[in-house]
């Protein structure tokens, strides 16, 4: 691993605020409820396209976001989530119901119905959607980061990779190319045991992710991702680290993915009893005990966060469910990137309809 001591940006972070706390437990518990009821709307064939649940890892997307300036005017950091980081989109400022709707495909979504799940981007709020092939957004944040450096913008940038990820030639060129113009760019490996139905042990000969840094050149550090507090600390050190000029930080969180690839998948090559030795790591509860331990809080207060949250996920569902489907015609809209999706120089003196 590389050695973190040497430099200013090694400090601790001072104890978080009480607000801070509950804002965490928020965004752990919204993103938890989120993907539950996409899990039933999946079940009632109303989602189209796959599920991929982060249930036993959100607190990996949820402390890196934390570390975030969060801005919705197009000024503040920059993510592009991988699957499993539905909670880094909403603490970015995705609307529950916009991502209910992108997963129901529905006029009104984000996409129009074009695309699924995770697959939209808002510059604005900073987030930059992921496309499928694995890796290649290393690369394309890593364009992102440099072009804050070349303006001089005091922004970094944030990608997140899984396990199989970064076995991907685009994984290693975008984060070579980070390292040698030291780029403010945080690369969050996910290592949650499995790239579908290959286990990690498979994926790389390497102890540790972050050993990879090491070859790199640049920062390694290496947490355990199902503490929500331990991610967010590390994340701030990373984000210090770029935002400092330091160059890219390679963050692992060692986490587990405790359901199938996705919805479809009943993980029937997990060996028995390891979910249910997760299971008792679970980020959540075992947030929630340290916030009634250690953290202060009362009991009411956290049901109070809940409460709120299931009031919120529940209009976001009816807000959705009653959104349209798209209209047909809106398929040809935007091929050719064309304002109006009407291209008549390829419709052989066609008219426009709209115009007609
Ligand atoms: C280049 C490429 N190869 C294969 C796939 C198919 N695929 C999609 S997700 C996935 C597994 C990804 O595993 P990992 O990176 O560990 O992320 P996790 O699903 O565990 O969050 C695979 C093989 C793809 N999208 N792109
Ligand atoms: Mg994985």
């Amino acid at each position: 691993m590389a050695d973190q001591s040497e430099s200013e940006w090694a400090r601790e972070v001072g104890p978080p605020a009480p607000d801070s706390l509950l804002d965490l437990y928020y965004w752990l518990q919204l993103t938890r409820e989120v993907e539950r009821v996409l899990a039933n709307l999946y079940r009632q064939n109303k989602v189209i396209g796959g599920l991929y649940r982060s249930l036993g890892q959100e607190a990996g997307a949820v402390g890196t976001a934390y570390a975030l300036r969060r801005r919705a005017d197009g000024t503040g950091d920059v993510l592009s989530p991988a699957i499993r980081d539905l909670g880094a989109m909403l603490m970015m400022g995705a609307a529950p119901a916009d991502i209910m709707k992108q997963y129901m495909a529905r006029g009104d979504g984000p996409t129009g119905g074009r695309e699924t799940n995770v697959h939209f981007s808002d510059y604005g709020k900073g987030y930059v959607g992921l496309i499928s092939h694995l890796g290649v957004m290393v690369g394309v944040m890593a364009g992102v980061a440099l072009s804050f450096k070349v303006r001089g913008e005091d922004r970094v940038a944030l990608v997140y990779s899984g396990d199989g990820m970064t076995s991907t030639g685009g994984f290693h060129e975008g984060l070579n190319l980070a390292a040698v113009q030291r780029l403010p760019l945080v690369v969050v490996v996910e290592n949650n045991g499995y790239a579908y139905s290959t286990p990690t042990s498979k994926q790389t000969a390497a102890a540790a992710f972050t050993d990879k840094a090491d070859g790199y050149g640049i920062r390694g550090e290496r947490v355990d991702g199902n503490d929500v507090l331990e991610v967010w600390a590390a994340s701030r050190r990373a984000v210090e680290h770029a935002r400092a000029g330091g160059g890219p930080t390679l963050l692992e969180l060692v986490t587990y993915r405790r359901l199938g690839h996705a919805e479809h998948d009943s993980q029937p090559y997990v060996p028995a009893g390891e979910v249910s030795e997760w299971e008792a790591r679970d980020p959540v509860d075992r947030y929630e005990r340290w916030l009634l331990e250690t953290g202060g809080m009362e009991a009411g207060e956290l049901e109070r966060v809940r409460e709120r949250v299931r009031e919120e996920v529940a209009e976001a569902r009816s807000v959705a469910e009653s959104s349209p489907m798209p209209e047909p015609r809106s398929g040809v809209d935007g091929v050719y990137a064309h304002e109006r999706g009407w291209i008549p120089w390829t419709r052989g003196g066609l008219e426009d309809p709209d115009e007609a």
